[in-house]
């Protein structure tokens, strides 16, 4: 971990977007982090595959002709959501990496707050929370969210941590540690991967409340047999020494 905690400074932010079926959701993300913080947001690495609706991919270039250089369209080669991601913290130069989405359900004015933390301590993961105080649920399914509940409480307890929302992928990291880590899953189970790994490996995390609202178009591509699945990744990986965790080359 010693090259981990090397003395590391907040310089910019690489942003991941993940793309599927949003339109107007994705140029409202990009626009707000545009006015809210822009100057500090080196690149938006904006993910799309083969499944990604020509509507959207009318959306990422329109955007592209906006930033120009500074965004990125990069066709994944790995599957689903877990190899959205993976690739996309290959392909990160920022000091710092923010993990959301682009269908609003990771409300873009938050990356503000995100970033403004990751510059006062820059080597701790800031991510958000929708249980804490300032955070809600608009529009999620009832049964979801007591099962929610019930996962964050086990998850707390397994890892012996004070986190209230471990499996909501919305998060600003320290880009070394991301490429770091040895990353396993390919579906949704990967988002709890996210911060389960860097917990094990000793990293800081604070909470931050953020408003979860459903999304207004296109649809999830999560299924809610899938919600069980991350039960997999959570007990794996309290058990993993950092040796299993950490990439060969990153080892110390
Ligand atoms: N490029 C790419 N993007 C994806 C893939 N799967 C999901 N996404 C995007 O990743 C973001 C989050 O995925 P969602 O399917 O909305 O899932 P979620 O909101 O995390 O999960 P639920 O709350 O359970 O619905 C969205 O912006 C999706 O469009 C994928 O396989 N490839
Ligand atoms: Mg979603």
């Amino acid at each position: 971990m010693s090259n981990l905690s090397q003395k590391l400074k907040f310089d910019v932010a690489s942003v991941i977007l993940p793309v599927m079926n949003e339109t107007y959701s994705l140029r409202q993300t990009v626009e707000i982090i545009e006015n809210d913080c822009g100057n500090d947001v080196k690149e938006y690495l904006i993910i799309v595959c083969e499944r990604t609706k020509p509507e959207s991919l009318a959306v990422c270039e329109e955007i592209k002709s906006r930033l120009g250089e500074k965004v990125k369209i990069h066709f994944q080669k790995m599957p689903f959501i877990g190899g959205a991601i993976r690739e996309a913290f290959d392909l990160a130069t920022g000091s710092h990496t923010i993990l959301m989405a682009s269908d609003l359900e990771t409300p873009p004015e938050v990356v503000k707050t995100m970033i403004a933390l990751a510059k006062e301590q820059p080597e701790r993961i800031v991510t958000a929370s929708r249980w804490i105080k300032g955070g809600k649920f608009y529009g999620y399914d009832p049964l979801k969210k007591f099962l929610n509940f019930i996962f964050q409480r086990f998850f707390s307890l397994l890892y012996f941590v004070a986190l209230t929302d471990m499996t909501y992928a919305y998060r600003i990291f320290p880009t070394k540690l991301v490429q770091s880590i040895r990353w396993e899953e390919l579906k949704h189970p990967f988002l709890l991967e996210t911060i389960i790994k860097p917990l094990r490996l000793g990293a800081r995390v604070k909470e931050i409340p953020a408003v979860w609202k459903a999304r207004t178009e296109g649809e999830s591509q999560n299924t809610f047999i899938g919600n069980f699945v991350y039960f997999r990744i959570g007990f794996r990986v309290r058990f993993m020494s950092k040796s299993q965790i950490l990439k060969p080359t990153s080892m110390v």
